[in-house]
């Protein structure tokens, strides 16, 4: 994979994804974004890949938003076709059927939030500011962060978020349920390597049931989504890693999952 605004590294069974435009905040233009589907797209499909981080590039930021440069010219339905392509990446990155880990290493703002709150699980250095500022340049979120945030955090701070723009900090972000963990700046790339090694160990279908489960299941109705979460429970019980994990169990051993 070739790309010019992203860097992708292995670790074993995770790969690391860096957004790399470092001279503006790691800014999301449109090729950045692009580039993030086509390598989005590509990690699904490789069934070495178990878990991925997405970060950014430096020490200020993960990502400061979309491109300024390219919101200031955008006509209507340019707008219109920039979020809607925004939307569809964030949602292959929400349903990617892998754990996305994003260490949030500085500034996520505006669609740099938006991205962070695609992701499966989200670390944040306690250097980290997370915030919502688009009201401040006359605009609305457009990477579904109106609908992300209030799910993550209830619809009352996720307002005083969206109408005041202020930032909050990684403590605040951790007490209102945006971020999973806080660390140390310095430690943010060992913790999130260190938990996508854990979660890459675990048996890839039943992860990927659980995230499906997850994210299907809040949208739609309980009783049906408690159907739903059955029949996947059914079958996972089809797999060679079920029988594996319930056997090493049994036999006081770790299980080696293969993801069969
Ligand atoms: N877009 C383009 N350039 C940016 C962006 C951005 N989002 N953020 C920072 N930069 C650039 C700056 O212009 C600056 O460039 P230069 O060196 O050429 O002047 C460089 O990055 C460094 O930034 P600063 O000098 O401003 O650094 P500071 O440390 O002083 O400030 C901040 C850091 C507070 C993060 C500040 O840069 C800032 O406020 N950035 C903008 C944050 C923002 O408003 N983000 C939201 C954008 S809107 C959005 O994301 C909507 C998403 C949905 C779109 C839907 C599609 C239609």
């Amino acid at each position: 994979m070739a790309f010019d605004n992203l860097l992708i590294e292995r670790d074993g069974a995770t790969a690391i994804v860096t957004i790399n435009r470092p001279k503006v905040l790691n800014a999301l233009n449109s090729q950045t974004l692009d580039e993030l589907r086509r390598a989005v797209l590509e990690l699904q499909r490789d069934d070495s890949v178990r878990a991925v981080i997405l970060t950014g590039a430096g020490e200020k930021s993960f990502v400061a938003g979309a491109d300024i440069n390219e919101l200031a010219v955008q006509t209507p339905t340019g707008g219109r076709e920039h979020a809607l392509a925004g939307q569809h990446v964030l949602d292959l990155i929400e349903n990617l059927g892998k754990p996305v880990i994003a260490a949030i290493n500085g500034y996520a703002l505006g669609g740099g939030c938006e991205l962070a709150m695609a992701c499966t699980l989200r670390l944040a250095a306690d250097t980290a500011k997370l915030g919502q500022p688009e009201i401040a340049l006359g605009l609305i979120p457009g990477y579904a962060g109106t609908q992300r945030l209030p799910r993550l955090v209830g619809k009352g701070k996720a307002m005083e978020m969206f109408l005041t723009g202020a930032p909050i900090s990684a403590d605040e972000a951790l007490r209102i349920g945006l971020v999973n963990r806080v660390t140390a700046a310095g430690a943010l790339m060992t913790e999130a390597r260190a938990l996508a090694a854990q979660l890459a160990g675990n048996a890839p279908i039943a992860m990927r049931y659980i995230i499906n489960a997850v994210n299907k299941g809040t949208e739609i109705p309980f009783a049906e989504a408690c159907q739903y979460e059955a029949t996947l429970f059914g079958l996972v019980a089809s797999t060679e890693d079920m029988k594996e994990g319930t056997a090493a169990f049994l036999e006081k051993r770790k299980a080696a999952f293969k993801g069969r």
